[in-house]
């Protein structure tokens, strides 16, 4: 069973070869100007959409997958407008200013030092703003930090330098996530993000991640799900993400932990239930006559694991 999807995108129509004979050769080469502006635009829409894992030229977050992180991409277009809107105005202001009170233009400043009303709203209108902002921002902390009922729990434990994640409510087992090596990479498997054991989930369900650090403190961020939480040995932080699409999506840990901390990526598989069930029972067996515990033999020699 093949659950790899392509990222690669097909390029739409373009205007080929729509020469127009015009009387007017500088308006043909504005809107030539125009088109290609818009294709590229199209183009960078095209690398905006990247589901899972970062796309080249990239500019905007990650496709959301998951509810907390569809309110994080619409916040996050409020905040860039609402932004844009007063470096505009700042902008106008200055603009202002500059032509019409300058040394020349005005050679006789006002003498004026309070305008009462203005002071009023000056003060006033920040204070909207800053309202405006605080009520979605609370909003979406609070969806962050409320963990829904979950369907399905699972224990992420960064280690140097790899992940480990068990499934306590699922037969309890454990195997490492370790990176794939770039000789070894299979066509479709992104660098630096594919792994060896993928986290798998089902689709449309409530996980619950339970993070910990076994060494030194490292992070599980997946960009997809809008999920990072720091992993500290001693202590247990969680989060959770019930994730809308199936697919693969990739994070990386975030927090610097060491010399491989660029290579221990965090890869999650999402299924269908019933494929999710196939796995529990596979993993079930492949991971109890675990061989490759060796990883976290490897890890408990270094530093001993927290548990
Ligand atoms: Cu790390």
């Amino acid at each position: 069973m093949s659950w790899l999807r392509g990222t690669g995108a097909a390029k739409t129509g373009r205007d080929r070869g729509r020469s127009e004979p015009n009387a007017m050769p500088g308006l043909s080469r504005l809107s030539a100007t125009a088109l290609i502006f818009g294709i590229l635009l199209a183009s960078a829409g095209v690398a905006f959409a990247g589901l899972g894992q970062p796309t080249p030229w990239q500019i905007g977050l990650q496709a959301p997958a998951s509810p907390v992180m569809d309110q994080i991409s619409r916040f996050n277009t409020f905040l860039f407008w609402l932004t844009t809107a007063i470096a505009l105005f700042v902008l106008i202001l200055l603009a202002i200013i500059i032509v019409r009170f300058n040394g020349r233009a005005n050679p006789t400043p006002s003498r004026t030092t309070h305008n009462t009303p203005l002071e009023i709203i000056w003060t006033i209108v920040p204070v909207i703003i800053l309202a405006t902002i605080a009520v979605p921002s609370f909003r979406l902390l609070f969806s962050q930090l409320d963990v829904p009922h979950p369907d399905l729990t699972v224990k992420a434990t960064g280690k140097q330098w790899f992940w480990t994640y068990s499934y306590p409510d699922n037969g309890n087992f454990e195997f490492s996530s370790l990176m794939i090596p770039e000789k070894d990479l299979k066509p479709g498997q992104p660098r630096l993000l594919a792994v060896d054991n993928e986290m798998v989930v089902p689709v449309n369900k409530v996980v619950h991640v339970l993070v910990t650090g076994a060494d030194v403190i490292h992070s599980f961020a997946v960009p997809s799900f809008g999920i990072r939480i720091d992993a500290i040995p001693g202590r247990m932080n969680d989060t959770w993400f019930k994730a809308t699409t199936e697919g693969v999506f990739y994070g990386q840990c975030s927090e610097l932990c060491g010399k491989d901390h660029s290579f221990m990526p965090i890869a999650i598989r999402v299924v269908s239930e019933s494929d999710f069930n196939k796995w529990i029972d596979d993993a079930k067996k492949k991971y109890a006559t675990d061989d490759s515990a060796a990883h976290d033999a490897v890890a408990q020699v270094r530093t001993p694991a927290v548990q």
